[in-house]
Parts: structure tokens; sequence; C-alpha cells
């Protein structure tokens, strides 16, 4: 086995600070402040609780903390900028005043993505990659915050009907390529940006397992932009484990965490933030190793 070598960026960040991809893989720990996550919400009662749930995983060797204040989970409740805003803002800027490892907001909105790099976020983490909210790119380029554009159609209610694919690393490497196109022409630059595959959304199990299969396909390659990956709990993971609650799927996470990193991800989201650690370094070891060979 001789996983691809791994391409190294610096990923361009707001606040004026750069991050450095490639060299090993990275793990960004999700912090859900939502009462109605699929895999942890209802988790923080407070503020004060979250800001205490990101120490721990900055303290277990997290490289990054993606805080989100509206669920994904199909069917959830929308939450409106206020509403999101209050839930992430009081805890972004608690957190960026305690630890010195990248925050970044999972929103798809113009609104909140503003207010939380003002809070102290140097990443704008977009599950829509720019198709919900136009006005974000504008919030990356103004700010110079990171941009993660991330793989779906639809939304969370109804994507599982857009599910239709030919290949579909390849289709959703194409419509990556749009979200690329339409960032760069709001001004965001290159060095700012991170595609993500978006496993589970707009994707049924099977297409999913199909991704986490061909995470290098040449179609992700050829955009030449650093890669995250997020497979943490999701319930696509069932296929191989059987039907288990959320919090039971951290052993099953862990296996797609280790093959995404000798596919060559750079970064990695998840919620157990101790045990993926340990995953990556071990995927690292055995990365650095056969390209000594090879
Ligand atoms: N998955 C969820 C939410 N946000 N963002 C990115 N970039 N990639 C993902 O795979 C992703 C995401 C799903 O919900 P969770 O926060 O409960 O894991």
């Amino acid at each position: 086995m001789t996983p691809p070598p791994r391409r190294r960026h610096t990923w361009s960040l707001s606040h004026g600070r750069t991050l450095a991809l490639g060299e090993r893989t990275l793990v960004m720990g999700i912090l859900n402040v939502t009462p109605d996550s699929f895999s942890d919400g209802g988790q923080h009662p407070d503020p004060a609780h979250a800001v205490a749930a990101a120490l721990a995983m900055v303290e277990a060797g997290a490289d990054l903390i993606d805080i989100g204040g509206e669920s994904t989970r199909p069917g959830a409740a929308p939450v409106d900028v206020a509403g999101e805003r209050a839930r992430v803002i009081p805890v972004i800027a608690a957190l960026a005043r305690q630890v010195s490892v990248p925050i970044s907001i999972d929103t798809t909105k113009a609104l909140v993505a503003r207010a939380a790099v003002e809070a102290g976020a140097s990443i704008v983490n977009d599950i829509s990659g720019l198709r919900r909210d136009a006005a974000l790119a504008a919030v990356a380029a103004d700010t110079g915050a990171g941009l993660i554009l991330m793989h779906m159609r639809g939304t969370p209610s109804d994507m599982y009907h857009h599910a239709t694919y030919g290949d579909v690393v390849a289709d959703l490497a194409a419509e990556l390529a749009w979200s690329v196109d339409t960032a760069l022409a709001a001004g965001v630059p290159r060095e700012a940006l991170v595609i993500d595959p978006g496993i589970g959304f707009a994707k049924h199990a099977a297409q999913s397992w199909e991704v986490v299969a061909h995470l290098d396909h040449p179609a992700l390659r050829q955009l030449d932009l650093p890669l995250m990956v997020g497979a943490s709990r999701k319930s696509f993971l069932q296929a191989a484990i059987g039907e288990r609650p959320a919090q039971d799927r951290d052993p099953a996470s862990l296996a797609v965490v280790t093959v995404a990193a000798l596919a060559g991800a750079h970064i990695v989201r998840v919620h157990d933030v101790a045990a993926s650690v340990q995953a990556v370094r071990v995927a690292d070891m055995i990365s650095a190793a056969a390209l000594r060979r090879a």
C-alpha cells in the first residue's frame, strides 16, 4: 500500500493567521450548540458549558474547533439569524479569548458568519458551498476568513430527493468546482479555500461509502485544494455496524478517520478528538513509512 503523497498548502485565515496543511493530518473538533443536532444536540445548556467542552477538545489535541448553531439533521427546526447568533457568538467570543487554535463557524448565513468572525472566528464552514447565501462569499473576501466549501444538494430537509448521481465523486467534484469559482469571483483568495465532499449530505449510505472509498479520485485531486472529511457518527456508518445511536458510532468513525487520512485528507472533522488524534498519528506514520520506500 502506497498512499498518495499529500499536497502541502498554507491555509490563509482571518486575523492575519495561517495554518500549515498537509504536513500532518489536522483534527477539527465539533461543538454543536444546538438543542437538536443528531449527534450531540442539547448537550450544552449554557455558553460556559460549551466553552468547557471546547477547551477539553483543545486539551485532547484538537487543531481547530468548529462551532455550529443550526442543526443539519433532516427535519430539524430552522433557526433565524438572531437565534443562531445568540447561540454561537457568546461561545466564540469567550473561547477566542482562551485558545490559540483557529475557531470555525459552521453556518450558511452571511450575517452569522460576519458576527462570528468579528467575535474571533477565523474560518467560515459553509455546508451549502455558497448555494444558500451568496453574501457569505463576500464575508470571507472582506474579512480574510478561511472558507470551507462543502458539497450538498438542496437543503437538509429535501437533500435525499436529489441523491441521483452518475459517478458520485466526479459529480460532486464538478459541483464543488462551481462553489470554488463562485468564491474566487467574489474575491476570496484561493489560499483561503478548503473543499469537503459532504459525506451523508444528499448522499444515500452506499454513495457515502463510495465517496469514502474514492477520496483520492482524480476529479477531487484536480481541484488542487486542501481536503476536509467529516464522517463522524453519521448514519451511513450503520450499514457497516448495524443500527446504533449516534454516540455509539465512534469506533466506526475512527476507522473512517484512518482511511481518510491515508487517502490524503488534510483535516478530519470529528466528535471524539482524543481517539481521532491517535488514529491520524498512526495513519501519518504509515504514510511516511510507505513514502520512504516508494
Ligand atoms: N457535517 C455536519 C455538519 N457540518 N461541515 C462540514 N464541512 N463537513 C461535514 O461533514 C459536516 C459539516 C453534520 O452534523 P454534525 O455537526 O452533527 O456532525
